[in-house]
């Protein structure tokens, strides 16, 4: 009979290379080190700390997919969501940071790109000196971002673009900006812009007062009459599938990340459980306790199996879109679940920051929100198998 590891049901460490368990370990201690110390503050102060970008891009993990040539680690989609598991294991909101930077504007720039434009921008976005931002989403236009209205229109030598973006990761302290536009000059198709911070016309005030996700600031990003030249343009791809393909690596991602703030509540109930007595015996010693911990044991595990099979794939160009919407659906579901019963079992104690769980809660609120909703994956899923589209 095989051994039992209550923390690592399945075995998923023996499932991981050599190299991907070192950086998994890596990347833990520096969230240890370097942001579980700061994130009570941050959250409960709302303050985003922009070197944060740095301190990862120094361990190496901006860019983890991306070609060691530009920056990048050259490191596979198993690699990258390890780490973004060991990050949001801390907070959400510096696995978004990490996530946005990685997956939404270096991946753009790196496909999509041209050669000028791949090393003017990611050498510096992967040591962290330069923050992106990924402009789709707008005040009119969330789960349906073909609705957008930003424009832009072809002017001598380059485009004027004219819009606004809303609730943007990054975006008030962004040095650089990959905006989705429709573009006139090429019949209306959905086209993306590099810009950079400063240009005329160019700002991106803070939405403040948000109760989620404190610790990553959002933003808009209003665009009023900004002129750009003609190598600001994204060449390679044009339509939805521009920003879908960089949402495809990031829903990925956030499907393992989430799994680790998830993991944080499950073991934090768990030991609460053992330390907290009441009738004379710890409450873990009852049976609605055990089953929770059972329910939430047995969701982390099989969540975790499921985003290594499509790491895996991806690695082998084998992932489709609909495979990461059950991931990116169910396991930010299943977190936020799990995050809410952790509450409920600390008591009294679970609403105080001091004992963490409700601010992953608050968190995976966000997150089972932002690319793609539940029920926006769940319609994928259903035209996936019925070929009926249901969204209008
Ligand atoms: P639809 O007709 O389905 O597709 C239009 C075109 O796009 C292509 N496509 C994809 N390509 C690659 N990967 C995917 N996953 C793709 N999904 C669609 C499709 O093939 C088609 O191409 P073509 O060449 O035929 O034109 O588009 P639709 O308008 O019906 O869209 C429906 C829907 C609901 C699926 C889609 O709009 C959707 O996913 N909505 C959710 C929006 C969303 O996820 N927004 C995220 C904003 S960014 C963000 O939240 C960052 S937070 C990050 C952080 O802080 O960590
Ligand atoms: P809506 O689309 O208005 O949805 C509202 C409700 O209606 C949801 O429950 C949804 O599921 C439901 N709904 C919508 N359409 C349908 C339908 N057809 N059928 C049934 N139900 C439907 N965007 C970016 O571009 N870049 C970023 O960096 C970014 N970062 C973010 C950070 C934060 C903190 C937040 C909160 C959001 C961020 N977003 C970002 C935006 C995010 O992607 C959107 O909020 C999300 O796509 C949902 O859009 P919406 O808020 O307009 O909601």
């Amino acid at each position: 009979l095989g051994r039992f590891d209550w923390e690592d049901a399945f075995r998923l460490a023996d499932q991981l290379s050599e190299e991907e368990r070192m950086l998994a370990d890596g990347a833990r201690a520096f969230a240890e080190e370097k942001l579980a110390p700061r994130i009570i503050k941050a959250f409960e102060e709302e303050t985003v700390a922009p070197e944060v970008f740095a301190e990862m891009g120094e361990m190496g993990l901006l860019g983890i997919t991306v070609p060691e040539q530009y920056g990048g680690l050259g490191a596979g989609y198993v690699s990258y969501g390890l780490v973004a598991r060991e990050i949001e294991r801390v907070d959400s909101g510096y696995r978004s940071m990490m996530s946005v930077q990685s997956s939404l504007v270096m991946y753009p720039i790196y496909a999509y790109g041209s050669e000028a434009q791949r090393q003017k921008y990611l050498p510096k976005l992967a040591s962290g000196e330069w923050i992106g931002c990924f402009g789709l989403t707008e005040p009119d236009a969330g789960s349906d971002p073909g609705g957008m209205k930003t424009r832009a229109e072809k002017i001598d030598g380059g485009y004027r673009l004219t819009g606004s973006k809303m609730w943007i990761s990054n975006a008030p302290i962004a040095d650089v900006f990959v905006v989705w536009a429709k573009s006139e000059a090429h019949g209306g198709k959905i086209r993306g812009f590099v810009l950079e911070k400063g240009l005329k016309g160019l700002s991106a005030p803070k939405i403040g007062n948000k109760l989620s996700l404190r610790a990553s600031v959002t933003g808009e990003i209003v665009l009023e009459g900004v002129e750009v030249s003609e190598d600001a343009l994204l060449p390679h791809v044009e339509g939805l599938k521009g920003p879908f393909g960089c949402l495809n690596r990031a829903r990925y991602g956030i499907s393992w990340g989430v799994l680790g703030a998830a993991e944080f509540c499950w073991h934090a109930a768990r030991q609460y459980g053992l330390d907290r007595k009441q009738f004379d015996k710890p409450i873990a010693q009852t049976q609605l306790f055990q089953r929770k911990l059972a329910d939430m044991q047995t969701e982390i595990t099989l969540g975790l199996q499921g985003c290594l099979r499509v790491g895996r794939l991806m690695d082998e160009a084998q992932g489709a879109p609909e495979m990461i919407s059950i991931l990116k659906r169910n396991n930010c579901g299943k977190a936020l679940d799990i995050a809410r019963m952790a509450r409920d079992m600390h008591g009294g104690n679970g609403i105080s920051a001091e004992f963490q769980v409700i601010r992953h809660m608050l968190n995976l609120e966000t997150v089972n929100t932002y690319e793609g909703t539940h029920d926006v994956h769940a319609l994928i899923l259903g035209r996936a198998q019925t070929g009926l589209q249901a969204f209008f």
